[in-house]
């Protein structure tokens, strides 16, 4: 397969012809900020990066790559994490960026219909014109698309309410490998026809199609939103109280997020960020203390429903164990800024070098635990490096934590390699919501079976036989 960064003879043309030569870049200043991800962690030469305007010439462009062998990586608004949507050898770039509008809208049918290079801003910009949301929300809103998402099947701050990117699905658009356009926009709810395309293309990351449009279900706005940010300290901490049992913050706060998710009904929202990633974003955005400017975590929850759900969220909170202080608001700018405590930890965190962004989910039994513990294997793992800084934040809801470290060199995967076992011993998943990438490949056959590895590559094989799609993300060389 051509990947080296010498185009076949007659490719360049053929894609030219498909998408005019406006929007076939080579120059090396327009290839570039094509070419690193957001991280900064990885990335590597074009051969060309090619900008379709609609589906019929994303096919043209796919047929092209098809016939002359050049390997292809979609690519979305480019705020992946993992590596997988920027080249790595010269593979071309298929940018959907221009494959950007809202085609419908529909409260009755309760669905929304896009293009893949959508903006999730956009979309929800749409929905809440017919007073609707999407279920779905990302820090990243306003780069992220709705095809990236579907391809690395997003999750976000309300997955405990309404579920990643694939359940929030109701159809799609792709072209395979070849050119072929597979199409299911119905958004039929109830649709068993076999197959579900939608599904397949979900978390695949660009390994088996170009997504092209999205449908997605819509869900109604609810007429009362609380959100609060409430200090933590270990309950060692708390003197006060010498009848209590003596527990971490970290198993304070996951006390916490499940007695909430229990007790209090339509939680939307519970994430967790701790103090040294407090007084980052602080430090690094100028913004003003939180609820107990000393606490060792804070747990920022939201709720929602056809009544205030206020009263419910202060009674389970109120007594609950190394709960210290809470702000609460109602309003939409008074909800954005404690929301920001949270939602800036990943600019704040990107100001101190090129982090190794470790996307984990523990089962909540272990989570506290593995909280406790991260720290000393990195380090251990690390042979003791000093300027190493690890940040840690997440949905602690679902179990979601984002390990952030800093200082080892990016092609440096011994952090990453032992956060990794870590996570697996305990019998988490080495990928939460940003994909696995090339970041993760060599963890993928221990975090799957021999079985599910063995569907995974035969479904590659079958949609993608010569292999042009994505190659390298996802799915390890066969040993
Ligand atoms: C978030 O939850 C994103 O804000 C990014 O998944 C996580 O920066 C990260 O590590
Ligand atoms: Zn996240």
């Amino acid at each position: 397969m051509a990947d080296s960064c010498q185009a076949p003879q007659g490719f360049l043309a053929a894609v030219r012809e498909a998408v005019g030569p406006d929007h076939c870049l080579s120059d090396p200043d327009l290839k570039a900020s094509y070419e690193l991800d957001w991280t900064r962690r990885f990335g590597g030469p074009a051969l060309v990066v090619v900008r379709p305007a609609n589906t019929s010439e994303v096919a043209k462009v796919l047929a092209a790559c098809n016939r002359f062998q050049v390997a292809v990586v979609p690519q979305g608004g480019n705020t992946g994490l993992v590596g997988g949507s920027v080249p790595r050898r010269g593979e071309a770039v298929l940018s959907v960026g221009r494959l950007n509008r809202v085609l419908s809208c529909d409260p009755d049918e309760g669905l929304i219909v896009a293009e893949a290079g959508t903006t999730l801003a956009s979309a929800q910009a749409a929905a809440a014109g017919v007073h609707a949301e999407l279920g779905i929300d990302i820090a990243a809103r306003d780069s992220a698309t709705l095809g990236g998402m579907v391809a690395t099947n997003a999750g976000g701050i309300h997955v405990i309410r309404h579920g990643p990117m694939r359940a929030r699905l109701g159809g799609i658009e792709a072209v395979l490998a070849d050119g072929t356009v597979a199409t299911r926009l119905s958004g039929l709810v109830k649709d068993n026809v076999g197959y579900d395309l939608a599904q397949i293309m979900a978390g695949s990351e660009g390994t088996l199609g170009v997504v092209t449009k999205v449908v997605l279900h819509l869900v109604p706005v609810p007429p009362f939103r609380v959100t609060a940010l409430v200090g933590l300290r270990g309950t060692e901490h708390s003197p006060a109280d010498p009848a209590a049992s003596v527990r971490s913050v970290s198993e304070v706060a996951v006390a916490l997020a499940i007695r909430l998710r229990r007790h209090v009904d339509g939680i939307d929202a519970l994430e967790l960020v701790y103090a040294e990633g407090m007084a980052l974003v602080r430090e690094v955005l100028g913004l003003p203390a939180p609820p107990d400017p000393g606490a060792d975590a804070w747990l920022l929850v939201e709720a929602s429903g056809g009544q205030d759900p206020t009263g419910m969220l202060a009674e389970a909170i109120e007594d609950s164990p190394g709960v210290t202080e809470a702000a609460v608001a109602d309003d939409a700018g008074g909800r954005a800024r404690l929301w920001a405590y949270r939602e800036r930890h990943t600019e704040a965190i990107a100001t101190l070098g090129v982090p190794h962004k470790l996307d984990l989910t523990l089962p909540m039994k272990a989570l506290a635990e593995f909280a406790g513990a991260v720290r000393s294997e990195v380090s251990a793992a690390l042979g003791g490096q000093v300027d190493t800084r690890v940040i840690m934040f997440g949905h602690v809801g679902d179990g979601n934590v984002h390990v952030n470290v800093i200082g080892p060199e990016p092609e440096d995967y011994r952090a990453d390699d032992a956060v990794f076992r870590m996570v697996i011993r305990r019998g988490g998943s080495i990928s939460a919501e940003h994909g696995v990438g090339v970041a993760k490949l060599d963890f993928v056959t221990a975090a799957r079976s021999a079985g599910d590895l063995t569907v995974m590559r035969r479904v590659k094989d079958a949609l993608d036989p010569s292999g042009i799609l994505n190659p390298g993300v996802l799915l390890p060389p066969v040993a």
